[in-house]
């Protein structure tokens, strides 16, 4: 049973970020208030020599009303007590893309094919998420494997956040950047 609550939300258990180095895709996004990555997104995440993770991340965003174009973003990543969840700092590759501080959890993975990342960034009175963020990745551009699905929406049920999601396509916009 879930009771919704940001600091019960359960993340992945002994989570190794060595293994969950390397490139994901995004194949379905919750977007936060004031979404910024539309779709075409991925990130790819290094573990340095001293276990520091970073990332970069790519996606197509629309800035300034109207401006297409696709954000590099840069991400570090400081450790907590507990393996799967980090506290993120992003900025962007142009001053005038979004930058800021947010949670990074890895809710669930099996580090070869699909994960769960969800982000609270405002935790409401009741203790439920007021507005977050939460991607669901995957190593291949085509999305999920078929016996990945229902894993996935066990865990979106279990964050509270079934059928928040919609899907991220990949088209091409951003390979070329
Ligand atoms: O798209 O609305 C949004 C929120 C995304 C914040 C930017 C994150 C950039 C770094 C991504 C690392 C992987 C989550």
């Amino acid at each position: 049973a879930q009771d919704c609550q940001v600091a019960n939300i359960p993340v992945m258990q002994n989570f190794d970020k060595s293994r969950f180095a390397g490139k994901w895709y995004a194949v379905a996004k919750k977007d936060p208030v004031g979404l910024f990555l539309l779709d075409n997104v991925a990130a790819t995440y290094v573990i340095d020599e001293s276990g520091k993770m970073t990332a970069n991340a790519y996606g197509r965003v629309i800035i300034l009303n109207n401006w297409e174009m696709c954000a590099n973003m840069f991400a570090t990543f400081e450790d907590t007590p507990d393996p799967a969840k980090f506290k993120m700092t992003y900025w962007g590759a142009a001053s005038y893309l979004q930058s800021g501080n947010d949670e990074h959890w890895a809710i669930d993975t099996d580090y070869d094919n699909y994960a769960i990342h969800y982000s609270c960034r405002e935790v409401d009175m009741d203790g439920t998420c007021l507005d977050g963020y939460s991607f669901i990745f995957s190593r291949h551009p085509t999305g999920l494997r078929p016996e990945d699905q229902k894993i996935v929406t066990d865990k979106k049920k279990e964050i509270c956040l079934l059928g928040k999601y919609r899907r991220v396509s990949h088209t091409g916009f951003c390979e070329s950047s």
